[in-house]
């Protein structure tokens, strides 16, 4: 019978940390979480996986916090997907931001080194890194020109992976996801934002939605497709880079659009465009090429958009709503 595998997952309290945890404990792994010290109980998203979890006390900024974690657990596979992860953020926090997202990498990529250096590494990098991006869609070769101190420290946590990987031969991979959403999305990003105004505004707990730039457009897909794909870039022969996303390419606007008329609503009447939402620099188009992970990961989004943003505005409905009947618009079929 073959060990069963134990994955160490930092961000594991974050909206893509809880999606993988389900995963991998579905597909039979030991999982274990690093969490940093809260003075309030950040475990919400992993409630109904606590049983199952087996939780570490941690933290990207504290080096011998690694290293005893993956001394008391020798991970198999070290998934890192903590970081200070808003955009907006970043511009507030960039000194903060580069401690986490970028050096934090390189503490955690010691560790491993001296501690497990088998273990195979997955470094969760972004689109952002592409920002300003000089061509689209965006592969693997396309050249990166980040936007934002976030998308700056990503491209350090980025290059920091490759070189561990050329320098020590350890087995590390990097993938450069495009946005991905759900209702576990925290509520600072713009989907989530937009779901949650659109049921503040049905079940008349607010009057109006503000939001930025408008015309940003994104490739949006769904968290839980987006997991398979980290677990799949730690299971190949040699490990290498790839970027992962769905290959549309939409605006917030549209965004709007869609999730307003899902409650029979239009966003026009009640979107409000507020200047404090606006970037220093914006990232105005990503979209990806994900022809690499489609052709050797075999991984491909199961959810479209429409579908991303019916099951977003149907979960806010539902928390916010209690089953209680709209005073805006109408309730879709989904929800009761
Ligand atoms: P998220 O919801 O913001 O989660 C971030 C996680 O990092 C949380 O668990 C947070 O813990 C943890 N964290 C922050 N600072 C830490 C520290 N100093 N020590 C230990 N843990 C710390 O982010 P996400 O959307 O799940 O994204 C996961 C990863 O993928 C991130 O690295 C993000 O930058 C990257 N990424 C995300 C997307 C996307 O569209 N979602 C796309 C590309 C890349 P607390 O709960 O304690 O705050
Ligand atoms: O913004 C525009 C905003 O904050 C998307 C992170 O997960 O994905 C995420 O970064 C767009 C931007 O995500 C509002 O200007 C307009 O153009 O939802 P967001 P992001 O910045 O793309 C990448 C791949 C990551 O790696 C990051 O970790 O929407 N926008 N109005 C707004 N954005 C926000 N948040 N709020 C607004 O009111």
């Amino acid at each position: 019978m073959e060990r069963m595998k134990t994955a160490l997952i930092t961000g594991i309290t974050g909206q893509d940390g809880s999606y993988l945890a389900e995963y991998l404990l579905q597909l039979g792994y030991r999982v274990v979480g690093l969490v940093r010290r809260s003075s309030t109980e950040p475990t919400e998203r992993i409630e109904h996986l606590r049983a199952r979890l087996e939780l570490a006390q941690g933290d990207m900024l504290d080096p011998s916090s690694l290293l005893r974690v993956l001394d008391q657990f020798l991970p198999d596979e070290v998934y890192n997907l903590a970081a200070q992860s808003f955009v907006q953020t970043s511009f507030l926090e960039p000194v903060h931001t580069g401690e986490v997202t970028a050096l934090g990498v390189t503490r955690l990529l010691e560790a491993v080194r001296r501690a497990v250096p088998r273990a195979r590494f997955y470094q969760a990098s972004s689109s952002e890194m592409f920002g300003q991006a000089a061509a689209s869609p965006q592969r693997e070769s396309t050249p990166f020109h980040p936007r934002s101190p976030y998308g700056v420290a990503k491209l350090y946590g980025h290059w920091i992976t490759v070189n561990y990987r050329e320098s020590y031969n350890l087995y590390c991979c990097s993938g450069i996801l495009f946005n991905h959403e759900s209702p576990r999305r925290g509520l600072e990003f713009v989907t989530r934002k937009i779901s949650d105004g659109v049921a503040r505004i049905a079940f008349g707990q607010a009057d109006s939605l503000a939001l930025g730039n408008l015309d940003a457009r994104r490739d949006w897909g769904y968290a839980g497709d987006y997991v398979r794909a980290m677990h799949a870039m730690l299971q190949q022969k040699e490990p290498r880079d790839y970027v992962v996303g769905t290959g549309t390419t939409h605006s917030v606007r549209d965004l709007c659009a869609l999730a307003f008329r899902h409650v029979g609503l239009d966003y026009r009447d009640f979107v409000v465009v507020d200047p404090r939402y606006y970037r220093p620099a914006e990232v105005d188009l990503l979209q990806a090429d994900a022809s690499a992970a489609r052709e050797e990961l075999g991984w491909k989004p199961e959810l479209d958009f429409a579908g991303l943003v019916e099951l977003m505005v149907d979960a806010d409905l539902a928390r916010r709503g209690h089953g209680a009947r709209p005073v805006r618009g109408i309730l879709p079929a989904g929800p009761a």
